[in-house]
């Protein structure tokens, strides 16, 4: 593969990729790998139920509530079931940690061989399910800490400490994105041979892009700085596109540009998405491509979290635009 990106006769699937890297630090056991191979079967297996929820029947509600307090589509806790499935055998695995699951699952002590905890979101804005939209699962995949007892701490560690993270977008095509903290890399899958195809190693994020991506609608309810933005904004013709799931919005981003805003509002105080496995995960992913995060006016991975489905304000995107944003914040 041309490593700029352009086509060659080259193939590379996102294993054999993830397996060349790993040669790359002397003494790998390939326990990471196969956490990566966890993941992309899930990724494979959401994908084919995501494409054919309407004529199964599995759209709309579950009939309850997760942890935070949202309705769960059917689709949610398939996507969940799918990924602690796929996960689940994987034995360098200590934690898993899903935004469906109120308390983080034990897998195997650290002097069992648990190396890793993974944390998930298994289908992000699977509320626009219903209407055919672009879904994403998300993730990261942190050290266990074998001297921590309790599952919650041993996950609550700042992004910057994040090993790897990625997305799977479930769109017209199903993309996966990875970074393990040397770039970022766009795969996408071939159904037919059901292999994750690299398309594009070392993903930059544009500088400059005058887009914004929020939910304007709840504006009133923004702190001032972020209503100062928009009033800013709006006099420098920019403009705005809002899908509401955000892998689809990120996506967007990452690849044109732009800025994506979720405030806190009347409704959300401390911001919606959740910090550990929505706002890092992307976050990295906007560092490693040249782009910025933050949360407030903290880079969103110098944040200590304090539980496990914490939630805070976020703002990311091209460098020059989340720099504009801050303007305004502080
Ligand atoms: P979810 O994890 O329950 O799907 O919620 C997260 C989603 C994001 O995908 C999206 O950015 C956001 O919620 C949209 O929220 P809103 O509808 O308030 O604009
Ligand atoms: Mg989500």
């Amino acid at each position: 593969m041309d490593q700029s990106g352009s086509s060659t006769s080259n193939l590379f699937s996102l294993q054999s990729h993830i397996l060349s890297e790993e040669t790359l630090h002397p003494g790998a056991s390939g326990d990471f790998s196969w956490i990566i191979s966890a993941i992309s079967l899930a990724g494979k297996a959401i994908a084919d139920r995501v494409r054919r929820a309407r004529l199964e029947n599995v759209l709309g509600d579950q009939g309850a509530t997760n942890v935070q307090g949202e309705s769960q589509q059917r689709m949610d806790v398939i996507a969940n079931d799918i990924l602690m499935r796929c996960l689940g055998s994987r034995a360098s695995i200590a934690v898993l940690a899903s935004e469906e699951d109120e308390e983080p699952t034990i897998m195997r002590r650290g002097t069992e061989g648990g190396k890793y905890c993974v944390l998930f979101d298994p289908l992000d804005g699977s509320s626009t399910l219903d209407t055919n939209g672009a879904v994403g699962t998300i993730f990261t995949i942190l050290r266990n800490d074998p001297m921590i007892e309790s599952a919650e701490r041993t996950v609550c560690q700042p992004g910057r400490k994040q090993i790897a993270a990625g997305y799977i977008l479930y769109g017209p095509s199903t993309a996966f994105v990875i970074t393990t903290g040397s770039g970022v890399d766009l795969f996408e899958l071939n159904p037919n041979i059901g292999s994750f195809i690299l398309v594009k190693k070392g993903m930059r994020i544009p500088p400059t892009k005058r887009v914004y991506s929020v939910n304007e609608a709840y504006s009133s309810s923004f702190p001032d700085g972020y209503q100062e933005y928009l009033k800013w904004a709006h006099a420098n013709y920019y403009s705005s596109r809002y899908i509401g799931s955000l892998c689809a919005d990120v996506h967007r981003i990452l690849i044109n540009g732009g800025v994506f805003l979720y405030p806190p509002t009347t409704s959300h105080p401390d911001g919606k998405l959740r910090l550990l496995y929505e706002a890092n995960p992307m976050a990295m992913i906007m560092e490693q491509a040249g782009g910025m995060s933050i949360c407030g006016t903290t880079p969103t991975l110098d944040v200590q979290p304090k539980k496990l489905h914490e939630r805070v304000p976020l703002v990311l995107g091209s460098s020059d635009e989340v720099k504009a944003v801050m303007r305004h914040l502080s």
